[in-house]
């Protein structure tokens, strides 16, 4: 699909004249001076909806939106650039509604006050669709013009032959839709908008802009206040060479490795340690799949040791990271606090049917030891509800990695055939059934069919899988092991804390909890009916009220389970499986003995057992 012109039916296009064209001609508009026009550009990345349709946010997120620190660096220029001319302002505000309450009056009277602007809808995910259009349908109903991007959009129109019938009433309402990245392309769009000829859909999928040079991620230090920590964000790189079926990533912005340069990285570490921001999340899926990582971890390394930059990182990593020569290493001396690393599953035939083939079990307790040793917490991802999954066997396994295997976090996932991934297309095309809900693709539904397990099942079963892991006892075999490497006991306790306790207390997954749920009686899901006060208020009070005392006592427990471990004169001696270094011949370790007839036949991979003394035999 290419950008298509101005519909005459497009509202967006007919209010974007109505607000603009008159002041162009006129020198005024809906009171503006001659000589100064305002554009005022309202960002907002939607958040989602929990089951009771209440908008999930909070008074401070845990994770920053590197979406809308993208799009927001990019406009940003625009305005120092002035690039609707000498004479407009062009003002912006950034909102994340993970951690603030959007007011939709409040911003269809500031953009109508300026005279001219629109309302981005950014960075939306499938699961933030339902609410970007229930945001969406308000300001077109104001008459604002609204384009909304992210990978729900980019997605789709990447994978799929036709619209998806959601994104075929976005456009109908008037919703441009913006496929793509949008690096060196929106100043075209912010003058179509100022000239009333905003077309409906633009689409660059086919053309990846190159990341060297290109404007970084930035947010005022005022929203990025909002996030807990003040994590700030910037993609050092895009892309993945690794063919994961459920991955939506590779499809949209593909499988070659573009990455910023060291100087670049510089430049966006030094700008934002000016605002006073120091940690950040390098949103990178795979960081070290990054062509350029070396050159960026030493400048960083060089930033720490010779100026005192008190750099602070999160990033994304394979289970390969650390055959990597100096990789890992590297990463423990650029100031990184914690990896993500997409474990996915331990059993090989499962990741092998998902085309993740470079996840070798037999490498897993090598790759986590190896973190240990560089001091980095290890927060790792796990997918339950492949084809072999059953209750059983998903309870096994977890026993299994608790014994086996050294990792600091597990949070679990749903497998979820997510728009824009091979999964998502080879069933749609199949015309299998997968929900139409796209509220519930936040992997902690069930959204299309099982071999053996209903979609209920799989939802029991996901809920059970974290209270399987974190149990009293494992938490402090965790804490233990932290201690016994030397990995900060404190953080790993309040990482535990957090992500036990977002789906065991609050239900939500830990990459969408933040610090105190907000729920507005008046922000609830569209065709669902707005609560009395006199019901939603006390309510909401007892809830809160069970939440704190609940949020308090698991803090205080594992609080003092980890002040026990530190105490324990003994406790840099504590040993066990997991702390043991891998045997010299994988096939004696008992995590590839426990899947020894599905370890696929590729090269290093250990030979079973049974096959090796048939051969010593
Ligand atoms: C960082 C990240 C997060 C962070 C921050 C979110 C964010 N968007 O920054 C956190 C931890 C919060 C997060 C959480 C989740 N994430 Co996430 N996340 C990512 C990740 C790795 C990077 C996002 C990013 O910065 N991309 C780079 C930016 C530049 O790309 P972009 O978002 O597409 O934006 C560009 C264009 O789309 C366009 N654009 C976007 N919006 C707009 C708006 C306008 C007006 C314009 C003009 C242009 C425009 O311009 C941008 C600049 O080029 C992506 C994967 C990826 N590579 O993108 C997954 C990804 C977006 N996440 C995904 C998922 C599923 C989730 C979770 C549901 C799952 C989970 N439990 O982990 C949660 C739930 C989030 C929620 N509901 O709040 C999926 C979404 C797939 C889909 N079809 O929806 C992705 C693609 C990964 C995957 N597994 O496939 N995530
Ligand atoms: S390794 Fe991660 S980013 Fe790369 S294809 Fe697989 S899931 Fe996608």
């Amino acid at each position: 699909m290419v950008c298509t012109g101005l519909e005459p039916s497009g509202a967006s296009g007919l209010m974007a004249t109505s607000i603009v064209a008159g002041h162009s001609t006129q020198g005024t508009i809906l009171g503006a001076t001659v000589g100064k026009r305002r554009f005022k550009i309202v960002l907002i990345v939607p958040s989602h909806y929990d089951d009771d349709g209440y908008v999930i946010q909070w008074l401070r997120s845990m994770m920053p939106s590197n979406s809308l620190a993208s799009v927001y660096g990019l406009l940003a220029e625009c305005a120092d650039a002035r690039v609707l001319g000498p004479d407009v302002d062009i003002e912006i505000e950034a909102h994340d509604e993970m951690n603030t309450v959007i007011r939709v009056g409040r911003i269809v009277r500031d953009i109508r006050a300026a005279g001219a602007g629109f309302v981005g809808l950014v960075g939306v995910q499938s699961n933030q669709f339902p609410r970007a259009l229930d945001l969406g349908r308000r300001f077109r109903a104001a008459g604002l013009p609204v384009v909304m991007g992210g990978f729900h959009v980019s997605g789709c129109l990447s994978m799929l032959r036709e619209l998806p019938p959601d994104l075929q009433e976005t456009l109908d309402l008037g919703i441009t839709l913006f496929a793509g990245e949008a690096e060196g392309r929106v100043a075209g769009l912010l003058r179509d908008i100022d000239a009333g000829t905003l077309k409906p859909v633009y689409d660059y999928l086919s053309d990846l802009p190159n990341l060297e040079a290109a404007t970084p991620p930035t947010l005022p230090r005022s929203t990025v206040a909002r996030v807990f920590g003040k994590y700030s964000s910037f993609d050092a790189g895009r892309g993945c060479p690794f063919q994961c079926s459920f991955c939506t990533i590779i499809n949209v912005q593909g499988r070659k490795s573009r990455y910023r340069t060291a100087d670049d990285v510089e430049a966006i570490v030094r700008a934002e340690a000016k605002q006073g921001i120091t940690r950040f999340f390098i949103t990178d899926d795979n960081f070290a799949r990054n062509r350029n990582w070396e050159a960026i971890l030493d400048r960083l390394i060089e930033l720490r040791a010779k100026e005192g930059f008190k750099i602070r990182l999160l990033l994304q990593v394979d289970t390969a990271c650390h055959r990597i020569a100096n990789f890992v290493e590297k990463c423990g001396r650029a100031g990184v606090l914690f990896v993500f690393i997409g474990l996915e599953n331990i059993n090989p035939q499962s990741l092998l049917g998902t085309k993740k083939r470079q996840n070798k079990i037999w490498e897993y307790r090598e790759m986590l030891q190896a973190w240990r040793r560089a001091g980095v917490i290890t927060y790792c991802g796990y997918i339950l509800g492949f084809p072999a999954d059953t209750p059983e066997s998903i309870a096994r396994d977890i026993d299994i990695i608790k014994k086996e295997l050294p990792l600091d976090v597990l949070q679990f996932y749903i497998l979820t055939p997510l728009p824009g991934s091979e999964d998502h297309k080879v069933l749609h095309e199949r015309g299998v059934f997968m929900d139409p809900d796209m509220n519930k693709y936040d992997l902690e539904h069930a959204c299309t069919g099982h071999p053996t397990m209903s979609i209920e099942l799989c939802e029991q079963v996901y809920r059970d899988a974290w209270v399987r892991f974190y149990t009293d006892t494992h938490v402090e075999t965790i804490l233990r092991r932290a201690r016994a490497s030397g990995v900060a006991t404190n953080k790993v306790g309040g990482i535990l804390t957090w992500i036990s306790g977002s789906e065991a207390i609050e239900r939500v997954h830990p990459l969408q909890f933040g610090f105190f749920r907000r729920k507005i009686r008046s922000q609830r899901r569209s065709g669902l009916p707005i609560e009395s006060p006199f019901v939603f208020y006390p309510r909401r009070l007892l809830e809160v009220m069970r939440m704190a005392a609940r949020w308090l006592a698991r803090a205080q427990k594992y609080r003092t389970i980890r002040k026990r471990i530190e105490a324990d004169p003994a406790g840099k001696a504590y040993a066990d499986e997991a702390l043991a270094p891998p045997p010299a011949d994988a096939a004696d370790d008992h995590l590839v003995q426990a899947f020894a007839d599905q370890i696929p036949k590729m090269y290093g991979a250990p030979k079973p057992r049974a096959a090796v003394e048939r051969v010593a035999g």
